[in-house]
């Protein structure tokens, strides 16, 4: 495609993506509202604040896909949540809307559900059960995309995201972990296909401890490729094992079912 926006490109998925994605694009439009450091040769990148109206559409128009990233990504007080979350999914959406509907990714997260046991596996039809604020703004975010779509026809995928990180990290990543090479080939999947609709996808690696069944994306024909239980070893030798009533022990979301409602700005 011609040119490619990611948002929150200065975050953490965001700086694996700016490299990894390069080869999809003529051209990477890179925004966040902290600093990117310079442009490459393929790159353009915008200072945005997603709440900004006006520099919303700025960084939209012209753009053939979006990878939206940006947000704030862990539990916070609700005044922190809403302008990115809430606010700025909007913008985005009717930035879309009169640029010409550019195909979207919505980095959704695994907290739209963290209140589920471990030991259940969901569908993406299962009802939604938000583990904090957090998970609130995203299920608002994903209602958004479905929206769109219906009315518009607005493509979305909504990506739930588990956790995304070079390995798994401990005892729960092991049924949440999503490998950034399987990320990669799910947003070149997402861009490529000829009909994408707005499914939701689980965001997730073929963990044999995995709690998420993606047949209703089937029809994309993406195929997650790594497994956490490869990094058991790992797991087994560094990571003390938690105690089995600890909530990173029993429910999907892990920690976050245990975080207070912050108050403080
Ligand atoms: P991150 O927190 O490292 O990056 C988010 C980026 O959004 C940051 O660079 C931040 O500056 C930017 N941002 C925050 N508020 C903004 C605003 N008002 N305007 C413009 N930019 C703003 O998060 P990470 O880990 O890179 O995740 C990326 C996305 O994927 C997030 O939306 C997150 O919710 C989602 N996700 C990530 C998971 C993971 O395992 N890393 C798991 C589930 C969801
Ligand atoms: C998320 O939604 C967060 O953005 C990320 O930092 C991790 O905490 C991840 O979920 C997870 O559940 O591991």
């Amino acid at each position: 495609m011609k040119r490619l926006l990611i948002t929150g490109a200065a975050g953490a998925l965001g700086q694996m993506l700016r490299e990894r994605l390069a080869p999809m694009a003529e051209v990477l439009r890179l925004s966040d509202i902290s600093d990117l450091g310079r442009p490459a040769k393929n790159e353009e990148v915008f200072t945005c604040d997603l709440a900004n109206e006006e520099a919303v559409f700025d960084i939209v128009a012209d753009c053939d896909g979006i990878v939206h990233l940006g947000g704030v990504s862990v539990e916070r007080s609700f005044d922190q949540i809403s302008p990115a979350n809430l606010r700025g999914v909007y913008n985005l959406y009717e930035a879309a809307r009169v640029n010409g509907m550019p195909r979207i990714l919505f980095a959704s997260t695994n907290h739209t559900i963290g209140f589920y046991k471990q030991d259940q596996r969901l569908h993406a039809s299962d009802p939604v059960r938000p583990d904090g604020l957090y998970g609130v703004s995203k299920v608002f975010g994903e209602a958004m995309a479905r929206m769109y779509y219906d009315k518009f026809g607005q493509e979305t995928a909504i990506v739930r995201i588990g956790s995304c990180t070079p390995e798994p990290k401990d005892w729960r990543a092991l049924g949440s972990w999503f490998s950034h090479d399987d990320f990669v080939s799910l947003i070149g999947t997402v861009f490529r296909v000829p009909r994408l609709g707005c499914p939701i996808i689980w965001g997730a690696s073929k963990n044999d401890a995995g709690w998420w069944d993606n047949s209703a994306a089937g029809y994309l024909g993406w195929e997650p490729q790594d497994n956490a239980a490869d990094h058991l070893d790992r797991i087994v030798s560094e990571v003390p094992r938690p105690a089995k009533n600890a909530p990173v022990a029993v429910y999907q979301g892990g920690s976050f079912t245990a975080e207070p409602i912050h108050r403080e700005k």
